[in-house]
């Protein structure tokens, strides 16, 4: 089966920016591939952070992630933390990285210009995004847009290591992005993308009221100042889209001819968009509360997601060592060390 990997950060809680990006992609896919979802915790750690809520969101995470369909019997779902060959080999990878590739990062440049004081870290965020996915050697990574530059990158460190250690035949594959078209959902503000780090989101866990009290003041077509005048779907910039993700396509259709017509208000067509989110995620939330119920069940699935990772990752490191006279022990480059 080909091997799928991805990863979100415990950074806040799941939105569903996340979830129609990439998490239910996830779910799709996990079936027709060997898939590694991750919690990237170290990822997390490039911006500022509080330890105690650090670990509570990662269980959090892997609960949120369990609820909307992740199946451990068909994935590995583990913690990136408990992986300490991701490091490993992103350090590596550091050293056949060009500085220029990271500088002129958009995501980058994003969050540097929102944080008083910027660490490498940051800078470093997509050579440790490569040693992820790179690590499992995948050549598929589902996502959301605003990754697909992180993916260009990590297909140049493939391509410098394979060129520098492997010329003969490429070790390491070049990895593709794998889009929904859902892929990229603007924030509630509806301008900047829906981002844990903005908190312009809804939750996935949040409830039907706390997601009409969110919904209700959201911008739609300037065009549409009173119910009487006619608007244009395609410039409503979050309750339209939003339709696309969760509506059956009849109501779409429904939406475009009431909104053209004037014949629903903005808050008609909010209410109908809120039942069908409700109706999607009302259902997660239940399977969530039950996980909620057992948190020493889901750290256990989150150690044995762990040492499943960790024995594919032990093998691609035992190789890059190789390849790169890096063990000590090895006598002669004929073959990798256990
Ligand atoms: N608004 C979005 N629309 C579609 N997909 C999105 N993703 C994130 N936001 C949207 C996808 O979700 C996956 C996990 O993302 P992440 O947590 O690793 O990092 P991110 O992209 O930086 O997400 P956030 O919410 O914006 O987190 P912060 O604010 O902490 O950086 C990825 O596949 C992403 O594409």
């Amino acid at each position: 089966m080909p091997r799928i990997f991805s990863g979100i950060q415990p950074s806040g809680e799941l939105h569903i920016g996340n979830y129609l990006g990439a998490v239910k992609n996830w779910v799709a896919l996990q079936h027709a591939h060997e898939s590694f979802f991750c919690i990237v915790n170290y990822h997390a750690i490039t911006i500022a952070f509080a330890p105690d809520e650090l670990r509570r969101r990662t269980r959090d995470m892997a609960i949120s992630l369990l609820a909307s369909g992740l199946d451990p019997a068909k994935c590995v779902v583990f913690v990136q933390s408990d992986v300490p060959e991701h490091t490993e080999l992103a350090w590596i990878f550091n050293t056949i990285t060009p500085l220029g590739e990271l500088e002129r990062q958009v995501q980058f440049k994003d969050k540097a210009g929102r944080s008083e004081q910027v660490m490498a870290g940051l800078l470093n965020y997509p050579v440790l995004q490569a040693a992820d996915i790179l690590l499992y050697l995948a050549d598929t990574v589902p996502v959301g847009e605003d990754q697909v530059q992180h993916l260009e990158l990590s297909r140049v460190v493939a391509r410098n290591w394979n060129t520098r250690f492997s010329p003969d035949a490429p070790y390491f594959p070049e990895p593709q992005p794998k889009l929904t078209p859902t892929r990229r959902i603007a924030g509630l503000d509806g301008q900047a993308k829906m981002s844990k780090s903005i908190g312009n989101t809804i939750g996935l866990l949040e409830s039907p009221d706390a997601i009409w009290e969110k919904l209700r003041p959201v911008v739609t077509d300037p065009a549409r100042q009173r119910k009487t005048d006619a608007g244009e779907p395609e410039k409503c910039p979050v309750i339209y889209p939003l339709h696309k993700a969760f509506s059956s396509p009849e109501t779409v259709t429904q939406v475009e001819t009431n909104c053209r017509g004037a014949q629903w208000g903005c808050i008609e067509c909010k209410k109908v968009l809120h039942a069908n989110i409700a109706a999607e995620l009302v259902p997660i939330q239940t399977r969530a509360a039950e996980l909620q119920a057992k948190p020493a069940m889901v750290d256990e699935l989150l150690a044995d997601g762990g040492q499943r990772a960790r024995a594919v990752a032990r093998e691609t490191i035992a190789h890059v060592r190789d390849a790169m006279g890096l063990d000590a022990r090895t006598s002669s480059p004929s073959g990798a060390t256990a």
